[in-house]
């Protein structure tokens, strides 16, 4: 099982979690230091939580706390120039050289590759698993974001928008759930469009999204939540998370009013 431990992009937070010391040591004794990971627990976090997890990746949790600004940190722009959460630097990449990789999608791609694991080697496959995972990342993803937005967050209620996105979402169960009609798992086996949809699909009713209608859904989500690995890829918190108020402005200013700088 690998271990995690919160490192901070700020410099005076307060380590609850693990404390990084434990991975140091780790690191020592097996000669590779672990993959550094930053993260704040949301489903796109998730996703590569799950994903290092499920590979028995060794890891070093860094949070970057969205809601205080620590995105736009250059020292993480040089990482993730989106300024968007995951994002991983590997010690340990092509030819024994650090790499870092933003993009969600294209680490668990990345990892995928890295391991042999929950992606496969041959072509067909390889194309059913993009597919599904470009579909994750093009669709599930963003439009859940946009719906959480407009009904939890807008500071005005537009109910066209609410209607919108929340129409969307109940497409884009609908396609999930015919496409896991006659199949366990959205490419067949178990691989890395299932993790990239765990995050999503694990949330839909708290986030609103009515899943009853969505019987194979239903099922695949109760298949994926009882591995181990995506419980502990679930569980991994960050105790600052636990204290924003998104009824701050100075937080809904810092997530909601971004434009190019
Ligand atoms: N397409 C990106 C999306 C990542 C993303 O939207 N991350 C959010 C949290 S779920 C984030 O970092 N937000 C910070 C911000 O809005 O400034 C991926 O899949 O990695």
């Amino acid at each position: 099982m690998a271990r995690t431990a919160e490192k901070s992009t700020r410099k005076k937070s307060p380590r609850k979690e693990r404390p990084a010391s434990r991975v140091n040591k780790r690191t020592r004794a097996g000669g590779k230091k672990p993959i550094d990971l930053y993260y704040w627990p949301t489903p796109n976090g998730w996703k590569v939580t799950i994903m290092l997890e499920e590979c028995a990746l060794p890891y070093s949790m860094i949070a970057v706390d969205i809601s205080k600004g620590d995105q736009f940190k250059p020292q993480f722009l040089a990482i993730s120039p989106n300024n968007r959460m995951p994002a991983i630097v590997d010690h340990d990449g092509p030819g024994g050289k650090p790499i870092s990789i933003f993009e969600s999608g294209a680490i668990l791609q990345y990892l995928g590759r890295k391991t042999g694991k929950f992606y496969p080697k041959d072509e067909r496959g390889r194309v059913e698993v993009d597919q599904w995972l470009f579909w994750q990342m093009a669709n599930l993803g963003p439009k859940a974001g946009e719906a959480n937005h407009f009904r939890n967050y807008a500071p005005q209620r537009l109910p066209n928008a609410i209607e919108r996105f929340g129409n969307e979402m109940n497409r884009i169960y609908g396609v999930m759930n015919r496409r896991l009609e006659d199949r366990e798992f959205l490419a067949g086996r178990y691989s890395i469009a299932d993790i990239a949809c765990i995050g999503w699909a694990s949330r839909a009713e708290r986030h609103g999204h009515d899943l009853s209608a969505f019987a194979n859904v239903r099922r695949w989500l109760k298949t994926v939540l009882a591995r181990p690995a995506v419980k502990r890829g679930l569980a991994v918190k960050v105790e600052a998370a636990f204290h924003v108020d998104m009824k701050d402005p100075k937080v809904l200013a810092v997530l909601f009013n971004q434009r190019a700088r």
